[in-house]
């Protein structure tokens, strides 16, 4: 009997290879390519669920955005000092990128030395934690003679899990590894860097950038070889990013580019996904450490774990007699007893079982050689699930990023750094070898960083440091666009103090004030039909109105729109004239109503003085005409003339009005509140219901009978049969022209070289200064004289003053509002920019938007403080402590743009409190006012 055991325990023993009995104890931790392979897809589920806005903060794999927008691109240079915090070593660096004494051509110099932080430290106060790095920070600045007083740039790697909004602001989510310091979980870690080397005190450091290991690997790596573009940490702990689409970063606005991704892939798992391929030893090592629940992934793969579950196996195994008899030793039962080290020592090509035996007796046991075999393959099996982890990761990150640039190959470089991939014998030939093979038409090329991840922060700082000044410049320069309160408050000062002075003086003032002879809003009365012909700033409008009394404030309207070629524009007035002769005579036929002989009101846009309301006096030319032999001649007459030259229709001009006029009647029909009317649009104006007793320069206060020359006679009785009070409280709607504000220097304080030139290279210079610091025609204008001035400072389009940045009228306003809309921001830009054959990167767009939004922010402003001023005139006038009133509004500008009409809401309220200021919208244009006024014209001439 006993010879028949003896016989069957030498064939098993015979038979048992140990690493079989491995292989089978161990089977789970064995993957084949099918399950790195759903491993790898529900990887990439992850990655899906992390970068979208709505499922991000139930992802277990947080896909943190680092505002990291591009790999090395050659043009980084500086010196920087250097942080690299939180893989096993702790290091102060000194880093010169390109420039410097005997750097080889696009070399980087690196000096550094490592600093131990103390054991307790790591789970110390926060605040002590960060003392100690910039105490040895301070130190590094001593012992290699930096100047102390130099503010130098500081590069931070920071190789823990952080939110960030900025490159130099992030907040710690939650620390990892064998790091558990209190107090600065939720906190901008840059901060407390900040706040720390303060409290060190005697050294200017200024924090540009803040990286995670995995950034500053794949830009180290980058510097050298342009297909990096996705870095790997295999260390203490482990950790990948890449260079993502900016389109699939939801929680970043724009879609234009790229940005880095730090996947922090470690914590793959946290929710479960990959129960089925954890084993109990894996449930062990995360519920001995510091952070269970946390990090599944990681605790799987490197090298704060690998060395422990080892001995978890071993120590299971010995249990169960499967090793070393059965027999335990203490040391075999304590936590950390095996590392890392050991483990990769165990799988040394020649000596791996010599330093397994060596390590197995360190731990009191007394290991057969079939027990050093098991152990060593038990290393193996444990670094190989790493590695084959490792690989079913990178390999859904390389496939999406194959998918994202829809290539069918791609060809791609991984920056890889650690302790575990940098020592492990074989893990990197085993990481290359499955990645490969899970990725077989993908070109993968490993870049080991051979220097730490220093040179890389520096590169990002260099990138950081190069938009910092460059942001600075930039917002030096819209610094002069930006209005402060008390800025704007002597803004709406001047425009009261022009408002006043308009009304008074006959001569020439900045603020015209032209008195239009409109007396009072529409009453609801008014019916028939009548044309309204609209010369605006851009093009020339003729109009049907239809006021039909049955229905009730039913007004019809049929319309044409025609363009005024810029030859007509800046030809003979005759030439302008017979233009809208013609236009008019078109639409007449296309109505079918050219022997109506309608009774027409003409809106004029241009500055007119008026003696009546069906003659008006251009006093100059704006927005672009210059046709001659107008100024100083009455528009009725010259369209009357026109029409008379082309003997095809008759009309009866029975009024002219200024198209804010047009507009503040037009509001007035819906609104009776509506007593101002404002047009935001080529040119920009305002007009509103005066006091007739306030408009000095005309004598119609005076009621003196025989000088009521100018009103038409209807008004004459009026003012005669009015008491003096009445009389009193007589108004009439003043044209105000606010758009020569400043004509007289009134605004020289606030007016940038950049308005200069525009102005200078206006068809008016010196006037309508105003206007051309709010008005649409002149915006885009100014928008490139700054373009321009930035690319020749080299901030924008790489310095490249392209003849399209040159050419005057390029950059229209309608482009303005396109960009600051906040929907399709960049891409907007950069076609935008594109069409306009400017080719920009992504920093250009966002430099172009933000001198988009200085421009028009402005001049919203201004029209604000001026709004401001003319409703407060007409509390005062009215002497009420409060004031509710409507204003009309058009224009492009207004009606268009993202922002305007609230950023002029919002400075009118603040600069006039004790007003109630609605501002509607005028529907049709000023037509219908024009056809409103024309049809109390001639229903004063019926009486
Ligand atoms: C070296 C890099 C450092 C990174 C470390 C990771 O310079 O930024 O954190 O590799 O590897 P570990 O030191 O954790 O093994
Ligand atoms: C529409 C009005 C017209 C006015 C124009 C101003 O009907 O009288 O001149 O708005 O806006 P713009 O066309 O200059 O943007
Ligand atoms: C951290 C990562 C880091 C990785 C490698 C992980 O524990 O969460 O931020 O990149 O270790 O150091
Ligand atoms: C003209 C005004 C007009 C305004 C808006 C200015 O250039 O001088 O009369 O109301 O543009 O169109």
């Amino acid at each position: 009997m006993l010879a028949v055991h003896l016989v069957s325990f030498f064939f098993t023993k015979l038979q048992e290879d140990p690493t079989k009995k491995v292989d089978r104890f161990l089977h789970a931790m064995r993957l084949h390519d099918d399950q790195l392979n759903d491993i790898s897809a529900r990887f990439q589920a992850e990655m899906k669920k992390g970068l979208s806005a709505e499922s991000n903060a139930a992802a277990a794999v947080k896909m943190l955005p680092t505002h990291v927008r591009s790999t090395p691109d050659g043009s980084e240079k500086g010196q920087f000092m250097a942080l690299d915090f939180g893989g096993s070593k702790f290091k102060v660096l000194q880093v010169k990128v390109r420039e410097g004494m005997g750097i080889r051509k696009g070399g980087v110099e690196m000096d550094e030395k490592t600093y131990r932080i103390p054991k307790e430290l790591l789970t110390g106060r926060g605040t002590e934690l960060f003392d100690h790095v910039t105490e040895s920070l301070k130190d590094f600045l001593h012992e290699r003679n930096i100047s102390l007083e130099k503010k130098h740039p500081l590069a931070f790697t920071f190789s823990f899990p952080c939110e960030q909004t900025a490159l130099n602001r992030g907040l710690l989510l939650s620390w990892s590894k064998n790091f558990r310091a209190r107090g600065l979980q939720g906190k901008d870690v840059v901060q407390v860097l900040r706040d720390s080397i303060d409290r060190t005190g005697g050294m200017d450091m200024e924090v540009l950038a803040m990286v995670n290991d995995t950034v500053a690997t794949m830009m180290t790596c980058g510097f050298d070889d342009q297909y990096c573009q996705a870095g790997l940490i295999i260390g203490t702990g482990t950790n990948a990013c890449y260079m993502e689409e900016l389109r699939h970063v939801d929680l970043v606005e724009g879609d234009e580019g790229r940005m880095c991704v730090n996947t922090e892939w470690g914590a793959f798992g946290d929710d479960g996904a990959l129960d089925d391929f954890i084993t109990e030893f894996d449930r062990d090592v995360d519920a001995a450490s510091n952070n269970p629940g946390k990090q599944i992934f990681e605790k799987m793969i490197s090298g704060m774990y690998l060395g422990e579950l080892v001995r978890l196996v071993v120590l299971k195994m010995a249990k169960v007699g499967k090793l070393f008899d059965g027999r335990v030793s203490d040391a075999l039962r304590t936590k950390g007893k095996i590392t890392t080290a050991h483990v990769a020592a165990m799988e040394e090509y020649k000596n791996g079982l010599k330093n397994t035996r060596t390590i197995l007796e360190e731990l009191d046991l007394s290991p057969s050689d079939d027990d050093c075999i098991a152990v060593q393959h038990i290393s193996t099996i444990v670094s190989f699930r790493s590695s084959n982890l490792v690989a079913a990761g990178l390999a859904a990150i390389l496939t999406r990023i194959k998918h994202n640039r829809n290539r069918r190959a791609l060809r791609i470089t991984v920056g890889v750094d650690g302790t575990v991939y940098k020592t492990h014998p074989q893990y990197p030939k085993r990481l290359h070898k499955v990645v490969r093979r899970l990725l077989p038409d993908c070109h993968v090329r490993f870049a080991l960083s051979d220097s730490g991840s220093s040179k890389g922060a520096a590169l990002v700082t260099a990138v950081a440091q190069r938009l910092a000044s460059r942001k600075r410049q930039v917002d030096e320069t819209l610094s002069s666009f930006k209005l402060s309160q008390e800025q704007l408050q002597l803004v709406k000062a001047r425009m009261r103090a022009g408002l006043e002075a308009g009304l008074k003086s006959k001569g020439p003032s900045a603020i015209k004030m032209l008195p239009s002879f409109v007396y009072h809003t529409p009453d609801g009365t008014e019916n028939g039909k009548y044309l309204a012909l609209d010369l605006g700033g851009t093009n020339f409008r003729a109009m049907l109105v239809n006021f039909k009394k049955s229905l009730q404030q039913n007004v019809r309207l049929y319309h044409k729109i025609y363009t005024i070629p810029l030859e007509i524009m800046q030809g003979t007035g005759e030439e302008l004239f017979d233009h809208l002769a013609q236009c008019i005579g078109d639409f007449l036929d296309y109505m079918g109503m050219k022997n109506a002989r309608l009774p027409a009101g003409f809106t004029f846009s241009f500055p007119c003085e008026q003696t009546a309301i069906d003659t008006g006096t251009l006093v100059s030319w704006t927005k672009g005409f210059k046709a001659t032999n107008c100024e100083g001649h009455d528009v009725v007459s010259m369209l009357r003339e026109a029409i008379k030259r082309r003997n095809e229709f008759e009309l009866d001009i029975a009024a002219v009005v200024n198209d804010t006029v047009g507009t503040m009647m037009s509001c007035a029909y819906e609104d009776p509140q509506c007593e101002i009317g404002l047009i935001a649009g080529t040119g920009t104006n305002v007009c509103y219901m005066e006091e007739v007793k306030n408009i000095e320069k005309t004598e119609l206060q005076k009621g003196k009978p025989e000088k009521f020359k100018g009103t038409p006679d209807g008004e004459q009785d009026e003012v005669e049969e009015l008491s003096q009070g009445a009389a009193e409280m007589l108004k009439m709607c003043v044209n105000t022209e606010w758009g020569g504000l400043g004509d007289d220097g009134s605004l020289d304080d606030i007016i940038t070289p950049y308005d200069t030139e525009v102005d200078q290279n206006s068809v008016n210079p010196g006037k309508q200064r105003f206007e051309k610091l709010t008005s649409g025609m002149y915006l885009g204008e100014i928008v490139r004289q700054v373009l321009l001035d930035l690319t020749r400072g080299g901030l924008l389009f790489r310095g490249h003053v392209t003849e399209t940045l040159k050419t005057p009228g390029i950059f229209q306003t309608k482009y303005l509002s396109q960009i600051e809309s906040d929907r399709l921001a960049l891409l907007q830009v950069r076609s935008i920019l594109q069409q306009l054959g400017l080719n920009s990167n992504c920093d250009d767009s966002i430099i172009v938007k933000e001198v988009c939004g200085a421009v028009s922010r402005r001049a919203a402003q201004l029209c604000g403080a001026g709004m401001a001023a003319v409703v407060d005139k007409i509390r005062e006038n009215r002497g009420l402590d409060h004031l509710n009133i409507t204003v009309g509004v058009d224009g492009a500008l207004y009606k268009l743009h993202p922002h305007f009409s609230g950023v002029l809401q919002k400075t009118t309220k603040a600069l006039a409190p004790r007003c109630d200021v609605t501002f509607l919208p005028s529907e049709e244009g000023s037509g219908k006012g024009a056809a409103l006024i024309t049809a109390v014209a001639r229903k004063k001439k019926e009486i």
